[in-house]
């Protein structure tokens, strides 16, 4: 198989994260895509443009990180990161839900830093800080929910990945103020699967 990938992307680390602990590595090839660039040859690869993106070996490719992460889970026939059933499956989705939110307006907020400065929205960039600010103080509240706490799961890893977008923007300070996100977020990045895929402070 073959996962195209940027080092930066959030979502494609949550991927990457995956393939660590399915110990997958020898099964997929990860290559990095130029993704946002006109022209570019992996637009023919994937007309969408965007990663993370699977090839499976049948040559049929997958987009969105939480089906890829679903497929390589399934692969071994021992899921680990399938939902709970009952109560817990629909807190499972509701704190993945949270956390993808936070995400994609990290996302929406990144993407706006590497446009060419005069490209640049003040507005948008204004309305992402002042969402994950809010973000911050909300997951600050419920980062002690007995699911972020137990086994990893998809709303660990996606919280996770988007919390460290703070190496790729300066100015995505989530940490002040918020002392047991910041506890659980250092515990979890010293997980081997975290720390190698960390992203780079630029892209
Ligand atoms: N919902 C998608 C989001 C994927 C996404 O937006 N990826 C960004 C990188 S962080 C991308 O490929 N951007 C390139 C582009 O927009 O052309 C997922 O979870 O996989």
């Amino acid at each position: 198989m073959k996962l195209y990938i940027t080092p930066g992307s959030p979502y494609a680390r949550i991927v990457r994260i995956v393939i660590l602990e399915k110990k997958l590595e020898s099964q997929v090839e990860i290559i990095v895509a130029q993704t946002r660039f006109s022209g570019s040859p992996y637009y023919g690869i994937n007309p969408s443009g965007r990663v993370p993106y699977l090839i499976r070996d049948d040559g049929v490719g997958l987009e969105e990180s939480a089906v890829i992460v679903a497929y390589l889970d399934h692969l071994d026939g021992n899921p680990v990161f399938d939902l709970p059933a009952g109560d817990p499956g629909w807190e499972a989705r509701r704190l993945e839900a949270l956390a993808r939110s936070m995400v994609d307006g990290l996302a929406v907020w990144s993407r706006e830093m590497v446009r060419p400065v005069n490209e640049r929205s003040p507005t948008i960039i204004q309305h992402e800080a002042n969402r994950s600010r809010r973000m911050a103080d909300l997951w600050e509240k419920e980062i002690d929910h007995p699911l972020m706490r137990g086994a990893l799961n998809l709303a660990q890893m996606t919280l996770a990945c988007g919390l460290g977008l703070e190496v790729r923007n300066p100015d995505l300070r989530w940490r002040t103020g918020h002392t047991k996100l910041c506890e659980w977020f250092d515990r979890l990045c010293a997980r081997p699967s975290f720390a190698a895929t960390a992203p780079p402070a630029n892209r």
